[in-house]
């Protein structure tokens, strides 16, 4: 059976590949396993069929048989555990790529989604300038932090994993502001997952999405 995912039948981000659906797309470009896509309006997200798998009345979500899950890490995670290709096979380096996929989530894309946040609609606030400087620190402080870690390396772990998949889609929403180009290594590990042939794919299916939306 072919899984389903849901995305913006309208991504606000015309194509860029910022909407969550994007990681969960790399992840079954990366592991092989064909897709469908049902494309939602913000109406539809919040009607009783899409908050039955939702919660939330958001995307992403995934349907394969009898599993529904929601929760872009969940899917992610999902798919890493039951193909082959984005997990290791070592317990221990498998948990640390785990560790890696939170660390992405919990620890990095909140500052940076605030950050976000505060750039799109704060700007005409008295005190924007004060607060961007400071949610601007707090991105700095924990990409300072990861390009310690990283290292000059490749990737955060050894090979490629589920746990860079993750990180690279959440640097991604700093290219807007400029910020990720402070890190010329954290840039080129960014550059390295996007040329990844499955990025390629993923990107390309969702920027299809908006192409076809703008024509019509
Ligand atoms: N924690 C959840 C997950 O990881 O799956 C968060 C899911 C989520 O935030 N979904 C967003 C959504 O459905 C889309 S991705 N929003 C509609 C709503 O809440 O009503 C967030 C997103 C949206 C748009 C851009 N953009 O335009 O650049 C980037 C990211």
């Amino acid at each position: 059976m072919i899984p389903t995912i849901t995305a913006f039948a309208n991504s606000p981000d015309r194509g860029r590949g910022q909407a969550r659906d994007m990681r969960v797309r790399w992840a079954l470009e990366e592991v092989g396993q064909p897709y469908d896509v049902r494309l939602v309006s913000f109406a539809e997200m919040k009607q009783p069929a899409h908050l039955a798998v939702h919660p939330f009345g958001q995307i992403p979500t995934y349907e394969d048989g009898d599993l529904a899950l929601f929760e872009s890490g969940a899917i992610v995670l999902h798919l890493a555990e039951r193909h082959a290709g984005l997990l290791p096979d070592d317990a221990n380096a498998r948990s640390r790529a785990i560790a890696w996929m939170f660390a992405a989530l919990n620890t990095l894309e909140p500052p940076i989604v605030e950050l976000g946040m505060a750039t799109m609609f704060e700007r005409d606030r008295s005190w924007f300038a004060e607060r961007l400087a400071m949610l601007g620190d707090r991105v700095r402080t924990r990409l300072g932090e990861l390009s310690r870690r990283l290292g000059g390396a490749d990737w955060l772990d050894g090979a490629f994993s589920a746990g860079d998949l993750m990180m690279v889609t959440v640097l991604r929403r700093l290219h807007i502001s400029g910020l990720l180009d402070e890190y010329p290594d954290l840039s080129a590990y960014a550059a390295r997952g996007e040329a990844r042939p499955a990025f390629r794919r993923a990107f390309d299916a969702q920027l299809a999405v908006f192409t076809a939306a703008s024509r019509s």
